[in-house]
C-alpha cells in the first residue's frame, strides 16, 4: 500500500472498533457489557441529557460569538458531549480535574462560571476561575503538560491520606483529560511513568477523536491507544465516547479503585468532534466529508434522546421545557460576553509573582505612563 494510501485507510475511518465498551447503540438501544454496567437511575439519565444539550448550546453560542469578534478564538467540542458528561458525572466533590482547553461540558458541570470561560478567550482574563471550589485546575494550551500537574496532584492526594481511607467519603482521585495527539508529548509519557510508579490516584482520560489537528491518528500509534496503557503498568480501556452510559460507567470504575489505592488507568473515549478543531482551523481541508457524516450519525445526543423517548422517560413537554431552558442560557451567555470589560493591564505585572520584585515596580510605573500619555488614558 501507498504512503497515501496507509494514512488514508486510517484517517478516522475506522468503523465501531470491537474492544469497545459500548451500552448504548447509536440507535438508541441498551446493550449488556460483560465486565460494565450502568446502574444510575431515570433522572440521572434525563440530567446527564439535560447537561449535554446545555453544553452544546454553550458550545455553539462561544462559535458564534468568535464569528462575531467577540472572542478570539473558540474551541469546540460539537461530538464530544458525552464523553465529557459522562466522565463528569462519575466524579464526587473531592474528585480533582485537569483538563485540556475543551472540556466546557466539565467546566459547566463542576460550576465553573461561564463568562470566566469566555473572558479566557477574549483575553480579558489570565484565565483565573474558582480552580479550588469547583475542583476544575484552568485551562491549559501547552499540550499535554496538564497530566504531570495532574499526576504531581494526585500523589500529593496520597500524601494527605486521601487515598485507601477505610471512610469512602474521605477518598479522592484526579482526573487527567488529555487529546490523541497528545499521547505522543513527552510530558505524557513521564506523567504515565511516575503514576505507574507511585500508584497514583489518576485517571487519564484520552478524548480519542481520531485527529489532532490535521495530523490523523495513525501518525500517534500503530496500535490502538488503549493498548499503551498495559506497558506502562496499568489497566487501559476503549469506551464508546459518543454513548455516555458506558463513558460514565468505565469512569466511575476506574476512579473509584483511583480513590480506594488501586492506582491509575487510562480510558481511551472513542469518538469524533464534528467541526474545527478550534475557529482558525478548516478541517474540509483535510477531513473526509464521507467521515464527517459517518460520525454525525452516532451522535452522542441524539442517541439518548431516542433511548429516553422511546422508553417514556422524557416526553414532547418534557423536551419543549429543555430547549426553553438552553435558550434562556444562550442568551445569558451573550449577554455575559457582552458584559465582560476590559482589564486593567497594570494587572498583568501583579499576577507574575505573589511579591512584586522592584524591577517589575519599575516596568509598571513605565506602562503606566506610557498608557497615561494616551488621549483617554487607556
Ligand atoms: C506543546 C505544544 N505543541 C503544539 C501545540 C499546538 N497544538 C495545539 S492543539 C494541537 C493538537 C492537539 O491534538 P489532540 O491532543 O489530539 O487534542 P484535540 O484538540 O484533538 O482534542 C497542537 C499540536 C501546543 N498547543 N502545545
Ligand atoms: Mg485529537
Amino acid at each position: 500500500m501507498s504512503q497515501l494510501g496507509a494514512d488514508h485507510h486510517s484517517r478516522g475511518l475506522e468503523r465501531d472498533p470491537s474492544d469497545m465498551v459500548q451500552l448504548l447503540t447509536p440507535e438508541g438501544e441498551r446493550v449488556e457489557h460483560p465486565d460494565f454496567s450502568w446502574h444510575g437511575t431515570e433522572d440521572d439519565l434525563r440530567r446527564m441529557y439535560r447537561d449535554m444539550v446545555i453544553a452544546r448550546r454553550y458550545d455553539l453560542e462561544g462559535t458564534a460569538l468568535q464569528r462575531h469578534g467577540e472572542l478570539g478564538l473558540w474551541p469546540p467540542l460539537q461530538g464530544q458531549e458525552a464523553a465529557q458528561v459522562g466522565a463528569s458525572h462519575a466524579l464526587n466533590d473531592r474528585d480533582y480535574i485537569f483538563p485540556t482547553y475543551r472540556e466546557h461540558a466539565v467546566a459547566l458541570h463542576r460550576g465553573v462560571d461561564p463568562a470566566d470561560m469566555l473572558a479566557l478567550w477574549r483575553g480579558t482574563t489570565m484565565g483565573v476561575w474558582d480552580t479550588k471550589g469547583t475542583g476544575f485546575f484552568q485551562y491549559g494550551i501547552v499540550i499535554g503538560s496538564q497530566t504531570l500537574h495532574a499526576t504531581g496532584y494526585a500523589m500529593g492526594m496520597q500524601l494527605d491520606g486521601m487515598v485507601g481511607n477505610p471512610d469512602p467519603d474521605h477518598n479522592g482521585a484526579v482526573l487527567a483529560f488529555h487529546g490523541d495527539g497528545a499521547s505522543s508529548q513527552g510530558d505524557v509519557n513521564e506523567a504515565y511513568v511516575f503514576a505507574a510508579s507511585y500508584n497514583s490516584p489518576v485517571v487519564f482520560f484520552c478524548q480519542n477523536n481520531q485527529w489532532a489537528i490535521s495530523e490523523p491518528i495513525s501518525r500517534q500509534t500503530r496500535i490502538p491507544l488503549y493498548q499503551r496503557a498495559q506497558g506502562f503498568g496499568f489497566p487501559g480501556i476503549r469506551v464508546d465516547g459518543n454513548d455516555v452510559l458506558a463513558v460514565n460507567a468505565v469512569t466511575a470504575w476506574a476512579m473509584e479503585r483511583a480513590r480506594q489505592g488501586q492506582g491509575p488507568a487510562f480510558i481511551e473515549a472513542f469518538t469524533y468532534r464534528m467541526g474545527a478543531h478550534t475557529t482558525s482551523d478548516d478541517p474540509s481541508k483535510y477531513r473526509l466529508a464521507e467521515e464527517t457524516e459517518h460520525w454525525r450519525l452516532k451522535d452522542p445526543i441524539e442517541r439518548l434522546r431516542v433511548h429516553l423517548t422511546r422508553n417514556g422517560l422524557i416526553d414532547d413537554d418534557w423536551l419543549h421545557a429543555l430547549e426553553q431552558e438552553a435558550d434562556e442560557f444562550g442568551a445569558s451567555v451573550r449577554a455575559a460576553c457582552h458584559g465582560l470589560t476590559n482589564p486593567d493591564l497594570e494587572q498583568i505585572f501583579a499576577q507574575t509573582y505573589a511579591d512584586i520584585t522592584p524591577p517589575l515596580v519599575a516596568q509598571r510605573a513605565e506602562h503606566v505612563a506610557w498608557v497615561s500619555s494616551f488621549e483617554g488614558g487607556k
